[in-house]
């Protein structure tokens, strides 16, 4: 039976052409990128009408040259409004050496493909620095790519569609890349993570937090966006409620074969051919070094960015771990970026309360009548995310002890127990 080519495939360079082949397994699949938008033919594709590809030089937003990007120039981003925040991200991919379980020096060495903040540390942190804003503000979120296309999509966001970077929907950014825009509307917690061949650049870390903070209320001696870690505010029904001390659990998995991408005998071992045998692309004689992105063995476990050791999962590192006095509130944001289906598990003594799902707050705007917080023991302490899965949940009057939370990584098909991670909240 002859072999099904998906509709990507169609197009693509074939044959033994090295240079050709090679650009097909970095980036390869048939979609516009921005740059296409720009050329000077008047062949304008998909969903854009003629005249809307000029080059321009950002109206309105030369300040951006002041950050010594020369003269860019990027795909106009239509009825562009004055920002009230601007955020810029740009490609980057490292080894760089990932903590296992505490801050002890303990570390492995793998690469990863991320977004670098321009006006932040130029080292590539995993998971990539957040983006943090106000509610009501009007969002710039600015990529730039590099070594291919990318795109940044604001997980949750409710963009509009020029706006929502997914790739394979809209267009992937090319050249000096683009401005998205959007309204900051609902407070939550949220990801923004590349929608380029998304299966693979998002486990190869190309992705961070996105927090919407509530204004603080008049007399607060805080002001929104909080920083990481609290304090601040969050809200709770139509209340904003203070909290003292904020976690940030970014649960993950990494299968290592995917973060391999050095040739050994001259061929990519990680799998751009996204899965398929593709006849551009030879299939490598040991299906075990090369599986290819239909096959995701997880065997690195996670929470924001530390390794669980599997031989004794307790995480300890101070990203990671919670640290709060008596009596603290205290906001845990949890957020699945794994592909398992993750389930959580707090101490019953700790009485957690989930008061928002996915950037919605339970009896919020717009879910007053059937929505509402609830306590954990509904549900007997534990909880499931699948991936991209936010769940936020307040401790109220945290109580002494050191408690030990439980997060197992499961098969997202046959549930089965891949690996666990467990960390601290631990309450003097
Ligand atoms: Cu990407």
């Amino acid at each position: 039976m002859p072999r099904e080519i998906i509709h990507r495939d169609v197009g693509l360079p074939a044959g033994d052409d090295v240079e050709n082949t090679d650009s097909f397994r970095q980036f390869g699949c048939d979609m516009p990128e921005s740059i296409d938008f720009v050329d000077d033919d008047e062949d304008v594709r998909g969903l854009f009408r003629p005249g809307f590809k000029f080059r321009h030089d950002l109206d309105g937003e030369d300040d951006l040259e002041g950050y010594g990007w020369g003269d860019p120039t990027v795909l106009r981003t239509p009825d562009v409004k004055p920002r009230d925040r601007l955020f810029l991200r740009e490609m980057d991919h490292r080894d760089i050496f990932i903590p296992i379980n505490d801050d002890s020096g303990r570390r492995e060495e793998i690469e990863i493909w991320g977004f670098t903040d321009y006006f932040g540390s130029d080292e590539l942190e995993f998971p990539n620095p957040t983006m943090r804003a106000v509610q009501g503000e009007l969002i710039h979120s600015y990529h730039r790519p590099s070594h291919g296309p990318h795109t940044i999509h604001h997980h949750g966001i409710g963009a509009s569609p020029i706006n929502d970077g997914v790739g394979h929907i809209t267009f992937e950014l090319e050249g000096d890349g683009y401005i998205y825009q959007f309204r900051a509307k609902d407070p939550g917690t949220y990801i923004y993570h590349c929608h380029r061949n998304t299966v693979l650049h998002f486990e190869l870390g190309m992705y961070g937090l996105l927090i919407i903070d509530p204004p603080a209320p008049p007399g607060s001696n805080l002001t929104a966006p909080y920083a990481d870690g609290g304090p601040g505010y969050v809200m709770r029904r139509s209340d904003p409620v203070r909290y003292d001390v904020e976690g940030l659990w970014v649960l993950d998995d990494f299968d290592l074969r995917w973060h391999d991408d050095r040739a050994d005998d001259g061929v990519l071992n990680h799998g751009h051919g996204a899965g398929i045998e593709c006849p551009f692309e030879p299939w490598h004689p040991d299906p075990e070094e090369n599986p290819h992105l239909h096959r995701f063995e997880p065997n690195r476990f996670l929470i924001t960015g530390v390794i669980a050791d599997q031989r004794d999962p307790l995480i300890t590192h101070p990203k990671v771990a919670v640290d709060a006095r008596v009596g603290d509130t205290v906001l845990l944001r949890v957020v699945n970026a794994s592909y398992t289906r993750t389930k959580i598990t707090l101490p019953s003594a700790l009485n957690a309360e989930v008061i928002s799902m996915d950037g919605k707050v339970l009896g919020g705007e717009g879910h007053t009548s059937y929505a509402y917080p609830f306590s954990l023991s509904e549900m007997g302490d534990s909880f499931e995310l699948t991936t991209a899965q936010r769940w936020d949940l307040l401790l109220h009057d945290a109580p002494a002890g050191t408690w030990e939370v439980e997060v197992e990584y499961r098969h997202w098909i046959s549930g089965k127990v891949l690996g666990v991670a467990r960390t601290l909240v631990t309450v003097t």
